[in-house]
């Protein structure tokens, strides 16, 4: 009978009942440190396994598809358009997000007695981002273009934000092995393409435990959010309603205005069915709240499931987790403004136009793990001279935020990995439904 539910199915099963668990054990007297101790573990087990299986399916499946190419000018083509339409869909949904907080001023209409309790309250909190933004600030700006180059390539398979590093050693091979003798590259190939295949079995095999980590990681959640007080949590949770509605209403019109439009215009892939493809991939990028652990199943089912090339999917996917975050962009637009707001700051036009260009850069700057956003929201705010201690106010609801921010990333990389490839004369009649795993029962 369980065989027969789709996998996506069962993960919102895990997600409804961890909201439930969770909400159970905050309502009684059940310990939150038994869901601490016993119930989140399979949630991290399971993220882990997520993010062990990224950087060897990156590796293998983009020195594939680079030799494949069969030419380095196809290669410069793909990743000239992709870097172009990921920059384009990070600047438009910054701008969405500025719209949105200059028209609704969520800040304005803080009560003065819940700014101070925010300050006060998460002033420890803030300080530490602080400092973690404050290493980030010391490189450097060309820093990230060194760190693309690893010193040592096995220090870069265990460090999923060094993916970028992964991509270009990747691609560095895959280039390499167009220049060998043929019958010398050959097996080489050949070896990364049976690797890619036993990586992505792998992923099936995780996947059988997604419904239970999705399960743990809920219910861990919601009684972290709690913690020890769920009443006053509840009550800074609704004090900062209006702003997380502003966030969330950003992220809905990306998801179901912008990048339909993007595949109207582009693909001739009809947008209900590029959901229903990269649904597993978007309920995990909520659980999870990383990019970069939601890699290998956005991979997967773009592959089995829209019909993308390996080609272009093992370029586009990986850089666009490490690069691409859509969500990301328009939070950091709405929460900068809304900082200012709520410290009673009136932004100029220019300091409007320099959120733009930092939190695109931020965006590109943040890894694709939890909380990357927030940290580097610091440097969009010490940009426009707004105290970066500001992100006090906004740390409630933040790791909420995220797990929705999470979800638009992916679908934005998802988006222009479908246009990229659309443009490339792939899926010339729209989606290619092949048999999944993932759905075969449906
Ligand atoms: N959680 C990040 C990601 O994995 C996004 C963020 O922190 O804003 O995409």
């Amino acid at each position: 009978m369980l065989k027969k539910i789709p996998l996506h199915t069962k993960i919102i099963i895990g997600l409804v009942l961890g909201l439930v668990f969770g909400l159970v054990v905050i309502k009684t007297s059940i310990p939150n440190s038994f869901t601490l101790d016993y119930i989140k573990p399979i949630g991290t087990i399971f993220i882990n396994a997520l993010k062990m299986i990224a950087v060897p399916l990156v590796l293998a499946s983009l020195v594939v598809g680079v030799s494949n190419l069969g030419d380095i000018s196809k290669l410069s083509r793909i990743g000239g358009k992709t870097i172009i339409i990921y920059l384009c869909t990070t600047v438009l949904a910054i701008s969405i997000g500025l719209v949105l907080v200059n028209i609704f001023q969520p800040g304005t209409s803080l009560p003065e007695d819940t700014r101070e309790n925010l300050l006060q309250l998460y002033e420890g909190d803030a300080g530490s981002r602080l400092g973690q933004a404050a290493q980030l600030k010391e490189q450097s700006p060309l820093q990230p273009l060194v760190d693309i180059v690893p010193q040592n390539f096995f220090q870069a398979t265990t460090d999923n934000s060094a993916m970028l590093q992964v991509v270009f050693f990747a691609i560095i091979v895959g280039i390499s092995l167009l220049q060998i003798p043929k019958k010398k590259g050959e097996p080489v190939i050949a070896f990364f393409d049976g690797f890619n295949d036993v990586i992505i079995q792998i992923v099936n095999y995780i996947m059988l435990i997604a419904p239970y980590g999705v399960f743990a990681l809920m219910a861990s959640l919601i009684v972290e959010i709690a913690g020890d007080n769920p009443e006053s949590a509840v009550q800074l949770l609704l004090a900062l309603l209006k702003y997380s509605l502003i966030v969330v209403g950003g992220l809905l019109t990306m998801v179901f205005v912008v990048y339909p439009l993007l595949l109207r215009s582009f693909t001739k892939v009809g947008y209900l069915d590029f959901f229903k493809a990269i649904r597993p991939a978007q309920l995990l990028a909520f659980s999870t709240s990383s990019s970069s652990a939601t890699l290998p199943v956005t991979m997967k089912q773009v592959e089995e499931e829209i019909g993308i090339s390996e080609e272009v999917s093992s370029f586009v996917l990986p850089l666009g987790a490490t690069i691409n975050m859509d969500g990301t962009s328009l939070y950091q637009g709405v929460a900068a403004v809304f900082i200012a707001q709520a410290l009673g700051m009136d932004l100029s036009i220019s300091q409007q136009l320099m959120i733009v260009l930092t939190a695109t850069l931020a965006s590109i700057g943040s890894a694709g793990v939890p909380g990357a956003g927030l940290i580097m929201l610091i440097i969009v705010l010490e940009s426009i001279s707004v105290p970066a201690a500001g992100i006090a106010l906004i740390i409630a609801p933040d790791r909420i935020l995220d797990m929705f921010r999470t979800v638009v990333n992916v679908t934005g990389d998802a988006t222009v990995c479908t246009i990229v490839a659309s443009t490339e004369g792939e899926m010339p009649e729209g989606l290619l439904r092949k048999s999944n795993p993932f759905t075969a029962n449906e």
